[in-house]
């Protein structure tokens, strides 16, 4: 079991490492370490989508115990950066926040295309095989066809949908499923919302209202308001995690299509960026293709050959 996630998360992040953790490889192994060496490890760990901050912290430490004399060789500086890169997430809750009583539900967030429905497919699929009865919220009234493509997922993974009128309140669909959350005692209700730019604040205020219906209905909730980052959308990433944190309060982050990306550095420049605990990681389309994050699992899965 451990082993078939691991080899998952493996082939998720097969671009990541034939991309810029093989170049840091064969940057590194089987030379002495200089001082130019580590300016050019600087470099590529930049180029990599790591960032400038942690990329900093990460080579000053290298750079200090080569000046001390305590680290000579390429490998080690490869062991000390998988070692530190490990240690970047002490002990954040990475796990689901769930109600103490009555439904959980989660409310779920980010910029067009990032690949919210999608996210929302692989939770429902993830809970009911950890024996939760899930409902989905069709609350993106707003692209056409957006309804539908939830709608389809639903059959697909047997569990119900309610939803409104195409161009309707999404504040209403989210009062309606609550409410149906509750009469029918299910365990999770997961509210898929539209695509919005942190930019657009009428939208913004839309989300913070859809947030307070579902309060309002259920106290405590939203239990979870999980923002989706696409981990191709380098930078832009961070930007987004504080603006929309702002404006709803994101208690967690699924990075998607980290199989998309040879820059799977994204990772730690969200979390140099900010607290918020990167909850999931999508690794493909289907709804098999999700994986609770673990940095120890996936730093090794990262640094695999
Ligand atoms: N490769 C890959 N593709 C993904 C992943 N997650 C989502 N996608 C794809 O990204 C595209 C957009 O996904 P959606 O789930 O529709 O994104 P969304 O955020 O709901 O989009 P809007 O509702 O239009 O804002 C689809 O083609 C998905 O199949 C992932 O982890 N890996
Ligand atoms: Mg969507």
């Amino acid at each position: 079991m451990i082993r078939s996630i691991f080899s998952k998360i493996k082939s998720g992040l097969e671009r990541t490492r034939q991309g810029f953790v093989s170049q840091l490889r064969s940057l590194l192994r089987g030379k002495r370490l200089s001082a130019e060496l580590i300016d050019e490890l600087e470099t590529r760990l930049i180029e990599s989508d790591v960032g400038v901050h942690a990329t900093r912290r990460l080579v000053e430490g290298i750079r200090a115990h080569f000046k001390a004399g305590n680290m000579q060789k390429g490998e080690d500086a490869l062991e000390y950066l998988k070692r530190e890169l490990k240690a970047m997430w002490p002990q954040a809750d990475r796990r689901l926040r769930y109600a103490q009583s009555g439904p959980t539900v989660i409310l779920v967030t980010g910029v067009n295309g990032a690949g919210k429905t999608t996210s929302i497919a692989k939770l429902a699929h993830a809970l009911k095989a950890d024996g939760k009865s899930v409902m989905l919220g069709a609350c993106d009234t707003f692209r056409a066809g957006a309804v539908r493509q939830l709608e389809i997922w639903a059959e697909r993974l047997g569990v119900p949908v309610v939803k409104g009128q195409q161009g309707g309140d999404p504040a209403a669909v989210a009062f309606d499923a609550a409410g149906a959350a509750k009469s029918r005692g299910v365990d999770v209700l997961i509210l898929d919302t539209a695509g919005r730019l942190h930019t657009q604040d009428p939208l913004m205020r839309q989300l913070t209202k859809i947030r307070a219906v579902a309060e309002k209905q259920i106290p405590g909730a939203p239990h979870e308001v999980l923002l989706v980052l696409d981990a191709t959308s380098g930078q832009n990433a961070m930007r987004q995690a504080e603006e929309f944190s702002k404006a709803v309060g994101v208690t967690g982050i699924f990075l998607t299509k980290l199989d998309g990306t040879a820059k799977g550095g994204i990772v730690i420049a969200v979390r140099e960026a900010t607290d918020i605990p990167v909850k999931f990681i999508g690794v493909g389309e289907t709804p098999e293709d999700i994986q609770p994050f673990d940095p120890e699992q996936f730093v090794e899965a990262m640094f695999e050959e």
